[in-house]
């Protein structure tokens, strides 16, 4: 199974507004399906005062104004059910906006029924000195605590400051939870994708953090909390009487522990994004920036294949709307559609669901703005005032153009006409100038390009039960040049060779697989028996 991911404000203009809604989606369905993708996962698409681009919801059971209507919504729905496309909504529910209703009520003092919605503590006293109830940054903006005047008390947020985090200990809390599945499960969604789940259950203590880690400094005591499986376990019951598939977001957790969410048949999660593999140019965010490694991403690929195998699934992806554009950060401009087809080759024949993040099929690049002012994402714009503070505007935003989330989030290149051809009004974020030579239109016509090479993989994966069943292999571990695997089932494999290497290289091979009689399958150059690898060069053999 695989899946395609909406980030709906960027991906099509059906109403000529200048930004992206359900009517420019309904008329992408086709153009979904054609891809070969099984299911589409709606990053989130409800009223929002986007402060976080949806990802703080003021009303879980509508849809956001700029985006159209439930009407609308049930049209693209039922559609893409028509076309046997299944539909994930995202799960935002470890905070609220600050504009939802529950948390203006929630401000107003302790004795309503939403008092104890948020998480509130009084602050503390140095002497005169009122400081926050303890010293956790927020992972987007300043200290993680809030103080409301009206309340005379701080609410916590891990995120920004418009993102308050739920209180998930109070039930009333997790009933609402229950409430907005059973909503869109009832309307006919097929499951969610849930956001940073594994927070929302917070150390009820709240110790203090390390001083000395920025950011991240509050995480040990919110994440995989305390009672985080008793509350997960909550939200099965409900996935399971309408048969739905749930995938949660788990940043920072470690292998052993994702298991346990979501291997057996008692599993509270079907799937987990992990974020491993997404630090082969960074430490721990990609704000934090060094030269990109293939020894490191190898290693963090090669760590969740063998520890799921034959446990759990892995979702296999490379980009989504929170990372930039991966041609840019794994792969080269320069060798822009050997390395978008190389990286393609990389991931979605390991064992899991491919997911790809709208754009990616097109080898969509990294967008590079001249100053902070025409950045919108509220993380982007706080590491740049965060970090790297003593050098000069010149070198920040370079390091800016290789980190901020916002390259993912410029409107889809569909043609080379005005605006790319995503809207017919001036688009409310700045099109990557390179859409000329890059677009769906061109690439639809051209049967080497990435578009056609991700149809290609998707229908060979498919149609493989190798590729889908077989257990993983890497080869060459420790070479800095290329990525080779293997999938094997029942005596049936497959050799994935992936060059990472801007220049000629020679092939390595296993030594069984030398000696092989073996077909070329999938490749991104013309066929050749050569040993040479041509830069971002990737062959997918066959064994006969
Ligand atoms: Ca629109």
């Amino acid at each position: 199974m695989s899946f395609y991911q909406i980030w709906i404000r960027s991906f099509a203009d059906g109403n000529g507004d200048g930004i992206g809604d359900l009517y420019g989606v309904y008329d992408r369905l086709d153009y979904i399906k054609s891809l070969g993708v099984d299911a589409i996962w709606f990053s989130p698409v409800y009223p929002s005062p986007n402060a976080d681009y949806g990802y703080d919801i003021s009303d879980y059971r509508n849809i956001h104004p700029d985006y159209g209507t439930l009407d609308q919504f049930r049209k693209v729905l039922d559609r893409a059910h028509e076309l046997g496309l299944i539909v994930l909504m995202d799960l935002v529910i470890n905070h609220t906006s600050d504009e939802h209703p529950w948390f203006k009520e929630s401000c107003k003092g302790k004795d309503n029924p939403y008092s104890d919605y948020y998480i509130w503590r009084d602050p503390r006293f140095k002497g005169e000195q009122m400081l926050p109830p303890n010293n956790w940054y927020s992972q987007f903006e300043g200290l993680a605590w809030e103080y409301c005047e009206t309340r005379g008390q701080y609410y916590l947020h891990v995120f920004a400051k418009k993102q308050p985090d739920l209180n998930m200990d109070n039930p009333k809390v997790r009933e609402e939870v229950k409430g907005i599945m059973r909503f869109w499960l009832d309307m006919g969604v097929d499951g969610f994708r849930e956001d940073v789940i594994t927070y929302i259950s917070k150390n009820p203590a709240l110790p203090d953090g390390n001083p000395l880690l920025p950011m991240i400094n509050g995480l040990p005591h919110y994440k995989d909390g305390p009672r985080l499986m008793e509350y997960l376990q909550e939200f099965r019951e409900v996935a399971r009487e309408y048969n739905a598939i749930q995938i949660g977001e788990a940043p920072f957790t470690p292998v052993k522990t994702a298991a346990t969410y979501i291997s057996g048949p008692d599993r509270v999660l079907d799937m987990m994004i992990q974020f491993d593999h997404m630090t082969a140019d960074c430490i721990m965010t990609e704000y934090v920036w060094h030269r990109f490694m293939l020894t490191k991403l190898k290693k963090a690929f090669t760590k969740w294949q063998n520890a799921m195998n034959g446990r759990a699934w892995n979702c296999l992806y490379l980009e989504n709307h929170d990372h930039p554009r991966v041609i840019s950060r794994y792969g080269s401009e320069k060798f822009w559609r050997e390395s978008g087809t190389c990286l393609a080759a990389s991931y979605i024949f390991q064992q899991g669901c491919p997911f790809i993040y709208q754009g990616q099929e097109i080898g969509m690049t990294n967008i590079r703005l001249r100053s902070i002012d025409q950045y919108n994402d509220v993380s982007t714009i706080n590491a740049y005032h965060t970090f790297r503070r003593h050098r000069s505007p010149e070198s920040r935003m370079r390091w800016i153009h290789v980190s901020s989330r916002d390259s993912a989030r410029t409107p889809v290149q569909w043609t080379d006409g005005k605006y790319a051809g995503f809207s017919t009004a001036k688009p409310w974020f700045r099109v990557n100038p390179n859409y000329k030579r890059i677009n769906a239109a061109a690439q639809e016509k051209d049967p080497d390009s990435i578009l056609n090479f991700y149809r290609r993989c998707l229908a060979l994966r498919k149609e493989t039960e190798t590729l889908i069943w077989g257990s993983y292999k890497e080869y060459y571990p420790r070479s800095r040049k290329h990525y080779v695997y293997e999938r094997s089932y029942l005596g049936d494999r497959y050799l994935i060779v992936c060059s990472f290497a801007a220049k000629e290289t020679k092939e390595r091979l296993p030594a069984d697989w030398a000696k092989a009689e073996k077909d070329l399958v999938i490749g991104n150059y013309p066929f050749s028996t050569s040993d040479i690898l041509h830069p971002y060069e990737t062959r997918v053999y066959h064994m006969r």
